[in-house]
């Protein structure tokens, strides 16, 4: 039972039968945080113990994140509060957009794990891009309305976005009118955070009327958001612009961007994808030369775990690594960019959500097997991951298949030293695990759907080292046969598994 502040609304949200008292106060001590040096909203201070939880809070948003992270303490006092200001996820990636069930799924998950922003901007949704001019119709709007509802219940900020770069005329009046138009039927659905996306649209102005009126992209860009932010605030002084240049990786100096950087009013996020579209690195060296560069701290697009365009063979559940663990300061938060598999993305996204909320004590690897059991129940997590081992392969690089690589490894040696008995031991052990993981990937579970590509060569994976421990009993032509054909099969899918295996020489290697 939970009483004190917001009982009502909280009991019906986290139902309970521990004593939980919420108390709202507004003392520095809960409203301000020193590691940040910024009064917060996010704050919370929980005392537990036995008998009974203590919760103080600075208002609703943060006695929700601290009921959402009883769970995840014992008995002791525990002092929270976020690094970086602007923790979110953007259905951004080009594929078929979500289902509103999806949506709102991964959304409440996430505002769970303390992630406070959501980006709109699915390129293939035709009212957000292709037909930007048209208003959406009643049942997608009312669709949108009820995303809005969700968002403020969950204590997130929506912000819905817009790209009509592909086909804008910029000079135009009447273009700039009917941008503003389609903003104000977003806005009469409780919508207050926009942006406006330039990414993935020609270099050149297309027109003559902008060319003569502009002479360079930069320039028509400027005019337009500035415009644009203009309208926004007359509409209403508290809404907030995010936007994307056509130049969103590099250094943060190229002349597009520190243009528009330095040009552009500083209360706008530059969305920025960090060195390249797709940046194995986020460092605050090169963060602190974009500020330089352009006047504004980058709000990073980080496109991890996407997985669109060239990529589509690839799955991206590994955890989020390589981004600095300082880079709250010289940011103006992270987005990452989210695969078309709605049910995948969460399991890279809860990982994002904990490095964002402490960079500087974030374990990757205990992150990862908590988002997993997250996602499939934490009963399933140890038999999930030979599988889950293979899905590394991603702009981030860490080694792929690492756990299966060790075993084969070990292989090797033991086949050098003619322990044949230890080699048929390793492989039995192998094939123990892989056959169990294989028997949980038959489960009812929405991830494993999505998965179903990449686990129908992991069945593959499975059959070949079963036939391989049949060679134990003894060399037969037929087997070798089959063996080989199943290699063929696996080395000809295109899906992303294990790789850097030569499967048929493995097979040389044992029936020598
Ligand atoms: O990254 C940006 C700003 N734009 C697009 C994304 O929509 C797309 O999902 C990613 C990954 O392919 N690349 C982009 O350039």
């Amino acid at each position: 039972m939970i009483n004190g502040f917001h009982s009502e609304k909280f009991n019906q949200m986290f139902p309970t039968d521990k004593n939980i008292t919420i108390e709202k106060a507004d003392t520095k001590e809960v409203c301000y945080c020193e590691r940040t040096r910024r009064v917060t909203d996010e704050k919370y201070i929980l005392d537990i113990s036995e008998s009974e939880i203590n919760i103080l809070c600075s208002g609703e948003k943060s006695a929700f994140y601290a009921l959402c992270d009883i769970k995840n303490h014992g008995n002791g006092r525990f002092v929270c509060s976020p690094l970086f200001r602007v923790r979110g996820y953007i259905e951004g990636f080009y594929g078929i957009p979500w289902t509103q069930e999806k949506r709102i799924s991964v959304m409440k998950l996430m505002a769970k794990n303390k992630m406070n922003t959501v980006f709109y901007a699915p390129k293939d949704d035709d009212f957000h891009r292709d037909r930007w001019r048209e208003k959406y119709p009643p049942a997608e709007l009312d669709k949108l309305a009820k995303l809005v509802e969700c968002a403020k219940e969950c204590y997130m900020d929506f912000h819905w976005c817009v790209a009509p770069g592909l086909s804008m005329k910029y000079s135009d009046e009447n273009e700039f009118t009917l941008l503003v138009e389609k903003t104000k039927q977003l806005f009469s659905i409780g919508i207050r955070n926009f942006g406006l996306l330039l990414d993935d649209i020609s270099e050149e102005l297309a027109f003559e009327e902008d060319k003569a009126k502009y002479s360079e992209t930069v320039n028509a860009h400027i005019d337009l958001i500035e415009k644009f932010y203009a309208a926004l605030k007359q509409i209403d002084s508290k809404i907030n612009l995010t936007v994307c240049p056509t130049l969103y990786h590099g250094s943060g100096t190229e002349y597009y961007i520190s243009k528009l950087g330095r040009e552009i009013s500083p209360e706008i996020n530059i969305f920025w994808t960090g060195r390249d579209i797709c940046s194995r690195e986020l460092t605050s060296l090169e963060a602190l030369k974009f500020i330089e560069g352009t006047n504004h701290k980058p709000l990073y697009w980080d496109n991890y775990p996407v997985n669109d365009c060239a990529m589509f063979n690839e799955m991206h559940l590994s955890p989020i690594i390589n981004r600095d663990s300082d880079l709250w300061k010289y940011s103006a938060g992270i987005i990452s960019n989210c695969m078309e598999y709605a049910e995948c993305s969460k399991i890279p996204l809860i990982t994002f959500a904990d490095y964002l909320w402490d960079s500087e004590n974030y374990d990757y690897d205990k992150s990862w097997k908590n988002a997993i059991g997250q996602v499939i129940g934490k009963e399933n997590v140890e038999a999930f991951m030979p599988f889950a081992d293979h899905m590394r392969t991603s702009c981030l690089k860490d080694e792929n298949s690492k756990e299966f690589f060790g075993v084969i490894v070990k292989i090797e040696t033991e086949l050098r030293n003619g322990n044949k008995e230890k080699v048929f031991e390793l492989l039995y052990s192998l094939s123990d695990r892989m056959n169990n993981c294989r028997e949980l990937l038959k489960k009812d579970i929405p991830l494993f759907e999505e998965l179903s590509k990449w686990i129908e060569k992991f069945n593959l994976a499975c059959d070949i080292i079963n036939r391989i421990i049949m060679l134990g009993n003894g060399l037969n032509d037929e087997l070798i046969a089959e063996l080989y054909s199943l290699a063929e099969e696996y080395e000809s899918n295109p899906v992303r598994l294990t790789e850097d295996i030569n499967i048929k020489a493995e097979i040389g290697k044992l029936i020598r």
